[in-house]
């Protein structure tokens, strides 16, 4: 199996996340890339390749050109604001909610920063719009291998995107891999593909860009939001909406679940993505499900993270694996890579 590392993922490189009022260290640091690569090299479990450089098109499939044009521009208005911000990290302090307005694109560096966001966990850095971009030709290059015949690959990026949306950035993402590996499939001809998430926090972002379509299927296990980040959406009754309807699945379960539980919702997921007729499989894999995941409440062990893999495999369906969330850093190139074994 082959992956795309992306190689300028070190660009982005926060230095703090706001928590309980304080500015605390980032927990979405190069490391984690670094330490799933040298796990994947140390059992030469496939090919590292670069990613192949995608036009523009290929975002604008996903997101709002306004939003990509705010992303690239992003840092050097940030510092333009002020030269010492060269040595800050950019976060949102101001957002518009209900009965705002969103269509008016606002003149302000820092209006538009909450426009385009949704929490002040989200360090938006020098080198955030380079990381990303070329995470997404990560995920691109990966889709297009499995759209080529090839039985799975991997994406290896960071920062990671299951939570943006079509113009949003939050929960560590800027630009959403899985989201566009998905559209790349459909791009090239596949006529039903699936997204699985089994990130510990629910992928909002990829299923608002999807709930209203019935072409790509989501789902996703997860900490309930009732308790668990995003909060604010990943409930069992969101279903999809008009022609999407039906197309949306969404598995919430319990801080302390552990993988006895989690594979009943893993099942249950893989059986619904089969009854829908998908051609391809876009795996969302976080492994902040991990128990001992500094900022996540499952309890998966990393011998589970084996058999994950072994079911995926066993759904039988192309696949491209997007790396996502995983924060207890020592282990997460071994459980990462624990997923991807039975594919290579
Ligand atoms: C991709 C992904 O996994 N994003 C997760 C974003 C979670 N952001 C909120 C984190 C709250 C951190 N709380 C720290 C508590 C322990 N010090
Ligand atoms: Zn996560």
């Amino acid at each position: 199996m082959k992956t795309f590392f992306n190689h300028l993922h070190a660009q982005h490189q926060g230095q703090y996340e706001m928590f309980r009022g304080a500015l605390v260290p980032c927990h979405e640091v190069p490391a984690r890339a670094d330490h799933v690569l040298a796990e994947l090299q140390r059992r030469k479990l496939g090919e590292v390749c670069a990613p192949q450089a995608f036009a523009a098109g290929a975002l604008t499939a996903i997101h709002s050109p306004r939003y990509l044009a705010f992303l690239e521009s992003a840092w050097s208005e940030w510092v333009a604001l002020d030269p010492a911000n060269a040595t800050r990290d950019a976060l949102p302090s101001v957002w518009p909610t209900r009965s705002f307005r969103t269509d008016v694109l606002p003149d302000n560096f820092a209006a538009r920063m909450g426009l385009f966001s949704f929490d002040a966990g989200s360090p938006l850095t020098a080198g955030t719009w380079v990381a990303a971009r070329t995470g997404a030709d990560c995920a691109l290059s990966a889709a297009q291998a499995v759209a080529g015949g090839e039985r799975a690959a991997f994406a290896l990026s960071r920062p990671p995107g299951h939570h943006a949306g079509a113009d949003f950035f939050g929960g560590y993402c800027f630009l959403n891999n899985a989201a566009l590996a998905a559209q790349h499939l459909r791009d090239k001809g596949l006529e039903r593909v699936a997204v699985l998430d089994v990130d510990y926090h629910h992928g909002n972002g990829t299923q608002a860009i999807f709930y209203s379509r019935p072409d790509v299927f989501f789902a996703s296990i997860h900490g309930d939001p009732r308790t668990e980040y995003p909060f604010f959406l990943g409930h069992a009754d969101e279903t999809g909406a008009g022609a999407g309807e039906g197309a949306n699945l969404n598995l919430p379960l319990p801080r302390g679940t552990g993988y006895a539980h989690w594979s009943d919702a893993l099942e249950v997921a893989l059986a619904s993505i089969s009854r829908f007729g998908a051609e391809a499989l876009v795996v969302s894999l976080g492994v902040d499900t991990f128990a001992g995941d500094p900022i996540s409440g499952f309890t998966l062990q990393s011998d589970d993270y084996l058999r994950l893999g072994e079911r995926l495999q066993q759904a039988g369906l192309p696949t491209v694996l997007v790396f996502e969330g995983g924060y207890a850093v020592e282990e997460v190139g071994i459980n990462a890579v624990n997923v991807l074994q039975a594919f290579a």
